[in-house]
């Protein structure tokens, strides 16, 4: 078969197999990519998540030997849930981001990529393909730019004409020759919508991320969360959303023609205390399969805390007071500390002064000194509204 033939035929499939996307780019380094990385690196703004050598980042043979064509894919996923449950007092809720929504991405794309790759070796019997969906070596979102899938927008995903920013992006590298396409026009403009909303001023420049600041990767880390963040967190309990949320061109955007990434409402947006007690094996029962739950349940219980704590839930108190007293991880304690002194009240303010007589760790012993504090000041506050009253 002839190149262009067979990338029609792999077009064709693609349709089959509803990859919303498809486009094809040549295997050629990433020259300028490596620039960026390098300058990336040097200012302090990558999240750890990504790969680390930048010759395996930027150049494909390091991947594949012999690599003469990338073929990228993107699929669309929801953005609306049907039935959604409601937080309300006493019951709060917390979320999961779009991303994570439905079984988890990487298994979904791959599948996908596996198919084209069967058709592939059709064709061409001796076709050698390596996929990658996220966790490769390139970066996902060049290679969707360099085969003009979307432009690279000032929020630095890639933007589709069609579906907006809410897109999954895979790949396979392969030694056939494909003809390549072209990148499509950046279309942001005059725009800044997404760095202006950025609640941590994550965004230091257009296209520019300090993942370090980003909330959507602090979200993943495991150790404690700067105070400074804690506010701006919402009740997200993992991945974050504003700079996608505000983009004009994912306005009114829902696609909902996947149904792997229908979401199971009660997981993607679950009820925050029953979170705080769950085993790993709980855990891993019921959100196993989402995208989200790959940094394990630590980071999703100690979000539910701050998420329960800036909700001031009151019945939440007897839950944080069991962790402050009994879980062996000084993070989790910490968290605790700190939402019981936001919500303050006697029960929370003892709780914290019994801690602090036993606490062994420095940083939950410091965390309870301030949550001391904040309950002081909280009860002053309500002398003074009830004397002034
Ligand atoms: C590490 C990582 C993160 C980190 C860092 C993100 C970042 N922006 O760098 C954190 C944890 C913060 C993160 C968050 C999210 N991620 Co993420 N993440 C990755 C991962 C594994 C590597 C990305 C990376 O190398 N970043 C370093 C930067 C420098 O490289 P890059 O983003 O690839 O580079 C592009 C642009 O940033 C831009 N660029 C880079 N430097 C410069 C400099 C200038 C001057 C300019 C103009 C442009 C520019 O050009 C590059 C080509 O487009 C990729 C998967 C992969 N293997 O590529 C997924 C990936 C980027 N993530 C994805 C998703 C869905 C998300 C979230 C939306 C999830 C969520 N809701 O929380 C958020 C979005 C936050 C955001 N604005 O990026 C998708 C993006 C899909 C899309 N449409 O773009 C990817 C591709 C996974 C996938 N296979 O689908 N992610
Ligand atoms: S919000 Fe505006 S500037 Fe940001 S990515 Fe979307 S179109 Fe571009």
């Amino acid at each position: 078969m002839k190149p262009a033939d067979i990338k029609a035929a792999l077009q064709e499939a693609a349709k089959e197999l509803n990859i919303d996307k498809i486009g094809f780019a040549a295997a050629d380094p990433f020259d300028e990519l490596k620039e960026r990385l390098r300058k990336h690196r040097k200012a302090g703004y990558e999240s750890g998540f990504e790969e680390p050598d930048l010759e395996k980042r930027t150049d494909p043979q390091k991947s594949l030997p012999g690599a003469r064509s990338i073929i990228a894919i993107a699929l669309a996923y929801p953005t609306k849930m049907d039935n959604a449950p409601v937080s309300k007092p006493g019951a709060y809720r917390g979320v999961f981001c779009r991303a994570s929504w439905g079984e988890d991405y990487h298994h979904v794309l791959k599948r996908k990529l596996e198919a084209l790759r069967r058709k592939l070796v059709e064709w061409v019997p001796d076709a050698k393909a390596e996929i990658m969906v996220d966790t490769g070596a390139l970066s996902d979102r060049a290679v969707a730019e360099r085969a003009g899938i979307g432009w690279s927008g000032k929020n630095t995903s890639i933007i589709t004409p069609e579906f907006g920013s809410r897109v999954y992006l895979g790949e396979m590298l392969t030694d056939v020759y494909l003809p390549p396409d072209q990148p499509i026009e950046n279309a942001c403009g005059e725009c800044t919508a997404c760095l202006d909303a950025c609640p941590t001023g994550a965004l230091v420049g257009p296209g520019q991320l300090n993942s370090q600041a980003c909330l959507a990767y602090l979200t993943q880390t495991k150790g404690f969360l700067a105070e400074e963040y804690r506010d701006k967190l919402g009740n997200f309990l993992y991945g974050f959303e504003t700079c996608q949320a505000v983009c004009p061109y994912n306005r009114g955007k829902n696609f909902t023609h996947h149904p792997e990434f229908q979401p199971e409402a009660e997981n993607v947006k679950p009820l925050l205390k029953p979170l705080l007690h769950m085993s790993n094996r709980q855990f891993r029962q019921r959100f196993g399969s989402m995208a989200g739950s790959w940094r394990g349940k630590k980071p999703i219980q100690r979000n539910a805390i701050i998420a329960l704590g800036r909700y001031r839930d009151r019945t939440a108190v007897p839950d944080l007071v069991r962790l402050l007293e009994e879980d062996p991880r000084p993070v989790i304690r910490g968290t605790a500390a700190w939402a019981l002194g936001r919500i303050g009240g006697g029960e929370a303010a003892e709780a914290l002064n019994r801690a602090q007589e036993v606490e062994p760790d420095e940083q939950v012993a410091v965390e309870i000194e301030h949550a001391i504090e904040m309950c002081r000041m909280r009860e002053t506050a309500d002398h003074r509204t009830y004397r002034e009253a």
